[in-house]
């Protein structure tokens, strides 16, 4: 019996990933463990492309439902999407292979907020889980899981699958045993409050309990997880990281915020690790902060690392390969000061409301008002899509934007007239940053929201075309709660469409 599996029955189920893999049939929906390249299964997925090729090639029809906890990796979206294995995709992804197969109309994908993901599954919403796929750390004498580096929807997939396949990976570290906290509230209409008071709490227990006549198979794998690198911090970044902590002391001293702050949340992308990088330099530095966040990037875990966060609620890894090398060397000393929960809770609405959680989230484009689309370029092709950046900004007590003023070499303005496509509305939008400066909306009327967004936050190459456009919006001679030139909104990025840039020269 494998040092990692202590229960005699699932120790009797031990088979290959293409035994395991042969079990799945055209149509099934399965549920992957996987979040932001953490603790995906890493041998049955492959397997199970081979498999899929192989049926194509013969040319039988053959492709699944993936539900995942959000991104995994190239051995699973990315071998399924090139074998055009996948029908269905669920709820979060940012492989290049899926993402072009998603834009080309091949799978359909569903980009929900991660919060609801347990519900959907949980209620029937998408129709029945076949399947299972988790990967976990080990197997203890009673049959409990121990996780792995993500949590995701893991619990609910185990639950409500009909057969579970389980991949124990010895690459994760088997001291990660008690950093995870899994809680199982009641189905509606009896559902109870989440009992969450402060970042740290831990309500459930650190395994998996699941129905072992359930395990169909049990595979052995040794492999690392994703962990893709983080782009080197910039200059762009680093004003973008100075404005919101400058914001911040800002709002302590207006009294609006403890001096001790409230719990953090950062999203994904290279420019929110940078954002928290700024609180090394920061009056918090070696503070104690709580973080009530989804993933732990490597700036997070600096930030542990110096006292600066004595605290981190997530779901999941999101490290790089230096960052996830550090984390499993000195995992024992990170058990009491990170806490990896199901996704449902790490982003649940109730208690990122009654924290106060200040929210920080990456965008691709905002517009004059605050609405930001996080999603879609030029409002029709997917990047990667919503993840949690809504369960935080529409429930945070504090709820920031952040990005560079342009992309694409400076060809393209990421504030525009009108967002193509929507994500978040100027409703739940408070506070714009780019590297330009801050524009605090709260309290503002749309034409003063634009006016300060035009000023503080627009790139000097942009300002005057988006100025203008303001101003003979505002001058238009009907009443207008928010102007707008609806022609001329959409002809902007219709003009990136075709030339490749958005300026007028
Ligand atoms: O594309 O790599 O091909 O050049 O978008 O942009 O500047 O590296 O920014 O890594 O911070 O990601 C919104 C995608 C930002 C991310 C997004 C192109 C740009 C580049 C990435 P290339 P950057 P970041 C909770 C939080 C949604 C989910 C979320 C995201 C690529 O933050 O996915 O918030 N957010 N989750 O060139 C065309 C523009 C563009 C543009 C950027 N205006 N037009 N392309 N790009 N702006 C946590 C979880 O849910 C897990």
């Amino acid at each position: 019996m494998s040092s990692r599996i202590h229960h005699a029955g699932l120790a009797q189920k031990v088979m290959s990933g293409a035994d395991a893999a042969a079990m799945i049939h055209h149509g099934d929906n399965v549920g992957f463990s996987g979040f932001t390249g953490a603790g995906y299964p890493k041998d049955v997925p492959r397997a199970l492309a081979g498999r899929i090729k192989a049926a194509h090639d013969r040319g039988e029809e053959f492709r699944i439902g993936v539900w995942t906890g959000a991104s995994t990796a190239p051995e699973l979206d990315g071998a399924l999407a090139e074998v055009d294995g996948i029908s269905t995709r669920v709820p979060y992804q940012s492989d290049p292979v899926t993402r072009a197969k998603i834009n080309s109309g091949d799978i359909d994908y569903v980009d929900i907020h991660l919060s609801h993901l347990n519900q959907y599954v949980e209620h029937g919403f998408m129709g029945r889980l076949d399947f299972a796929v988790v990967e976990v750390t080990a197997i203890t004498p009673g049959g409990r899981l121990v996780p792995s580096a993500s949590v995701g929807c893991n619990r609910t997939y185990l639950d409500k699958a009909d057969k579970i396949i389980l991949e124990v990976n010895a690459w994760q570290p088997a001291e990660i045993e008690g950093v995870h906290d899994i809680w199982r509230n009641e189905t509606i209409p009896n559902r109870h409050p989440v009992p969450i008071l402060h970042p740290g709490d831990r309500i459930g227990t650190p395994y998996f309990e699941i129905d072992t006549s359930k395990v169909v198979a049990v595979v052995e794998t040794d492999a690392p997880d994703r962990n893709s690198p983080f782009k080197p911090i910039d200059d762009t970044s680093r004003a973008i990281a100075s404005h919101f902590i400058d914001f911040l002391k800002h709002e302590v001293k207006k009294g609006r915020l403890p001096k001790k702050l409230l719990p953090l949340q950062s999203g994904v992308g290279n420019i929110a690790n940078a954002v928290l990088d700024g609180l090394h330099t920061s009056p918090w530095a070696g503070k104690g902060l709580g973080a009530y966040t989804e993933v732990l990037q490597d700036g997070m875990l600096d930030l542990i690392d110096d006292g600066t966060f004595s605290v981190a609620s997530c779901t999941a890894l999101s490290l790089s390969p230096e960052g996830v090398e550090r984390f499993n060397r000195d995992v024992v000393d990170y058990l009491d000061k990170v806490v990896m929960r199901p996704q449902s809770i790490s982003n649940h609405p109730e208690v990122v409301r009654r924290l106060g959680v200040i929210s920080c989230n990456g965008l691709i484009e905002a517009d004059l008002y605050g609405n930001v689309n996080s999603t879609h370029v030029i409002g029709s092709r997917i990047q990667n899509g919503i993840g949690g950046s809504a369960d935080f900004t529409h429930h945070g007590y504090l709820t920031t934007f952040v990005t560079p003023s342009t992309a694409k070499g400076g060809a393209l303005s990421c504030i525009v007239p009108m967002v193509s496509h929507v994500d978040h509305t100027e409703h739940d939008v408070m506070v714009m940053i780019t590297e330009q400066g801050l524009a605090d909306l709260r309290g503002l009327a749309p034409r003063k929201r634009a006016q300060q967004i035009i000023d503080h936050c627009a790139h000097p190459d942009f300002r005057p075309l988006l100025q203008d456009y303001f101003d003979r919006a505002c001058a238009g001679a009907w009443g207008q709660q928010t102007p707008h030139l609806l022609g001329e909104a959409f002809s902007f990025h219709q003009r990136f469409m075709e030339t490749g840039s958005m300026s007028s020269r």
